[in-house]
């Protein structure tokens, strides 16, 4: 049971061959190879291969069973053959000269089964010894696009009006596949499930919080400050180690990367939004509109009676 497609890549139509066991001892025909292929216009061509390259005896036949819509769900189960899912199946009829051949579709109702129909495009020959040969368009096949089938041997009985399945290709229940190409390569993929989009990823996560150390003395009691900023949003902390009257975060202002003018500030932070909070040991500042670039500030006291160090805390977040 291995298959090997023979199609050469850009070659019109496809084809593909199977290989099935032999002498598995059963009754009948013994099936050796199946090989499959399709034109252009849809006619599809099953090689039959015997074991040994023997010919039919006069009461022996050849079914294969096809699920045109490749879908096991649909179509019919018979005789122990494959899993089901049947919709179509060809059959190489009575042993009469010249044999006939037998187009059958899967129907339902009590019995299930299969009703023979108008063989259509169904053509069946014997080109050599042990090789039988069903073409039909795949017109008559419910427009298949492709096909998973089994071929069985039969012997008919001596009134030749029922037949007994022998030798299963593929055996075990299983089916092999054949994909109807019409052109020179396979049709487009079906298309896909719908995904959800992948997340958008992450922002880079905000610089870890960065701290200047500051002097305030009686004689400078007011000390510019600039740090640079990356986030939109901005907590500025300073923390006195001494009470200060008048402590304060003065003069605010956001100069944009490539912007080096600090003269005016008015003109440079037209978003910023100022939160602060303030305190004789601290003064916390939360701002939000922050471009990219350096955040400047004084810090200040009213009075210093001696020199005293501040801590400036400058964390940096998205949100
Ligand atoms: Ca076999
Ligand atoms: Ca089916």
């Amino acid at each position: 049971m291995v298959a090997a497609v023979l199609s050469a890549p850009g070659a019109a139509g496809n084809s593909a061959g199977f290989s099935d066991e032999t002498a598995e001892g059963s009754v009948g025909p013994d099936i050796a190879r199946v090989e499959v292929s399709n034109d252009d216009a849809g006619n599809v061509t099953f090689r039959i291969l015997l074991a040994n390259g023997a010919s039919l005896a006069a009461n022996q036949g050849i079914w294969l069973s096809l699920d045109t819509d490749e879908n096991p769900a649909t179509g019919g189960y018979i005789m122990g053959v494959g899993r089901g899912g049947f919709d179509y199946a060809l059959d190489t009829g009575r042993p009469v000269a010249p044999r006939l051949c037998t187009r059958m579709q899967e129907v339902g109702g009590t019995f299930g089964g299969f009703m023979a129909l108008d063989p259509g495009s169904l053509r069946c020959s014997y080109p050599a010894p042990g090789v039988v040969v069903f073409q039909i368009n795949r017109s008559d096949l419910g427009a298949s696009n492709g096909v998973n089938l089994v071929a069985v041997g039969e012997v008919y009985d001596a009134a030749q009006s029922r037949s007994l399945f022998g030798d299963q290709a593929p055996g075990c229940g299983v089916t092999w596949n054949y994909k109807i190409y019409i052109g020179s390569s396979p049709p487009p993929p079906a298309p896909q499930p719908c995904t959800t989009p992948p997340p958008p990823p992450p922002p880079p996560p905000p610089p870890s919080p960065r701290n200047t150390t500051i002097v305030l003395s009686p004689t400078r009691t007011s000390v510019p400050v600039s740090v640079p900023v990356k986030t939109p949003i901005v907590d500025l902390t300073v923390t006195a180690s001494k009470p200060l009257v008048g402590l304060d975060l003065v003069k605010l202002m956001n100069v944009p990367a490539g912007r080096t003018s600090s003269s005016s500030s008015s003109g440079l932070t037209p978003a910023l939004r100022i939160t602060k909070h303030r305190s004789a040991r601290k003064v916390t500042v939360h701002v939000t509109g922050v471009k990219a670039g350096t955040l400047r500030f004084r810090v200040k006291a009213k009075r210093v009676p001696r020199r005293t160090g501040l801590k400036v805390t400058v964390r940096q977040r998205y949100k």
